[in-house]
């Protein structure tokens, strides 16, 4: 059990000023209990508490450290932009230099807008979507998270589901009425919804790997059926890859799977840890942005020079290092491998759900392929499974709802521990 005086004290002193002491609520450990962990270092795959305790990471802020923490390449070019001063609000060369290459690594992607966070990117691609369509209701898919607009916290994932508020206080009727939704994985539900609102729907948005629910994959042909269903209604196809993008592949979700979107959101790691997030995709579609278009959005941060500099240095290393998928794909597989043999070992049957470097193990002996699968795992086991590895020095998401997110950082000695934690935990568990 890690030493958390330090974390402890911070915590009591966080909540009188910050709401439950944190400033994104899935880090407040509500769903699994006990004191959050202060961080105050991180060195590739290690962070390190306030108490000096270490541990080897899964989260890597939720994405964005893919390469670890603290990579020099990184470090150094916000160092180097940093003396420039930290802000302009005005047109920079290095937002033309990171467009130009994120458009030659998204596929989809022909024009792209710099905003500051997932929850923009995915907030400005719906109403897009609506004001090039001029109709106002989108599709949404149980369990998947989109961030925090008031349209997309009807049945969300991640932090919504585990806070147990899947609607949200404060999203209006009017707001509401307007997010229609259906089962991840299933086209027959999206089909009845296309055919109960005709000429009624602007977008149909879909995380292409679902990570805020656990890690969910698309059923072969959901992807391509999406794309079919919005040729067919002329509706936008948006793909939510925030998460997948530039994770599964250099071009995300859509080179892997090799289906193309109208729109795509991104964010985590194409900001390299700083805020940063963005939307792209068709010329056509894109020109209806202010100050070409109609649909108006904004940002007094956006296109940030220092965020531009981090966010470049990562999308450049992973353009010019394709190794780094190889790599990443391959951490992701022996932690698989050993998972599943841990599994065998002990004569247990949880599912895992993996893809690249996404993975999760749910406590159900059935498979997951959306949210009321992931809800009908036992989740209470999650709690000891959780700190059973924090107090080994593994840091999970703390949260039943999320994927893990693997970073090249992890040698093959960590694996080793992540997989042996895996087994001592499960063991201890079931003994
Ligand atoms: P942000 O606004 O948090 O940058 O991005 C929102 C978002 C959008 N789309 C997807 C697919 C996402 O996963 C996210 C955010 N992911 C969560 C973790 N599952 C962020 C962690 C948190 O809320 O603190």
């Amino acid at each position: 059990m890690p030493q958390l005086s330090t974390s402890k004290k911070l915590f009591s002193e966080a909540e009188k000023y910050i709401p439950g002491g944190v400033n994104s609520p899935v880090r407040a450990f509500k769903a699994v209990g006990g004191t959050p962990a202060f961080i105050n270092s991180a060195k590739g795959a290690y962070i390190f508490d306030e108490d000096g305790n270490k541990y080897i990471e899964l989260i890597n802020s939720w994405g964005p450290m893919v390469l670890g923490h603290a990579h020099t390449e990184i470090s150094e070019a916000v160092k180097n932009a940093v003396d420039q001063s930290l802000s302009y609000g005005a047109p920079t060369a290095k937002e033309v230099d990171i467009a130009k290459l994120i458009v030659s690594m998204m596929p989809s992607v022909e024009k792209v807008r710099m905003v500051n966070s997932g929850t923009e990117a995915t907030m400005s691609a719906v109403r897009l979507a609506r004001g090039y369509t001029n109709r106002n209701k989108f599709i949404k898919f149980e369990g998947c998270y989109h961030g925090h607009a008031d349209s997309f916290l009807i049945a969300a994932g991640s932090g919504a589901v585990t806070m147990g508020t899947p609607n949200s206080p404060g999203v209006t009727e009017g707001t509401a009425k307007d997010t229609l939704l259906a089962p991840y994985n299933d086209l027959d539900a999206v089909d009845s919804l296309v055919k109960s609102n005709p000429e009624q729907i602007a977008a149909i948005i879909v995380e292409p790997v679902a990570g805020n629910m656990g890690c969910v994959l698309p059923k072969p042909g959901f992807l391509e059926g999406l794309r079919k269903v919005c040729d067919e209604n002329g509706i936008v196809l948006i793909f939510d890859e925030v998460m997948t993008g530039f994770r599964l592949a250099p071009g995300g979700a859509q080179e892997y799977f090799n289906v193309m979107p109208d729109l795509t959101c991104m964010g985590k790691i194409i900001g390299g840890g700083m805020p940063v997030g963005a939307y792209g995709g068709k010329q056509e579609i894109m020109d209806y942005i202010s100050p070409v278009g109609p649909v108006y959005q904004a940002g007094t941060l956006s296109g940030n020079p220092i965020a531009m500099a981090a966010g470049y240095a990562m999308l450049s290393h992973l353009n010019e290092n394709k190794s780094v998928y190889k790599k990443l794909n391959e951490v992701g597989e022996k932690i698989k491998t050993g998972y599943e043999s841990n599994l065998e070992k002990l004569g247990l049957n949880y599912t895992i759900n993996h893809l690249g470097s996404m993975i999760n193990m749910f406590f159900t002996d059935k498979e997951v392929h959306n949210f009321k699968d992931a809800q009908n795992a036992d989740t209470d086991k999650f709690k000891p499974f959780f700190h059973g590895h924090l107090d080994r020095g593994v840091y999970l998401p703390p949260s039943a709802f999320e994927s893990y997110f693997l970073s090249t950082a992890l040698s093959d000695e960590d694996i080793d521990k992540v997989v042996q934690t895996h087994y001592d935990v499960l063991k201890e568990m079931h003994s």
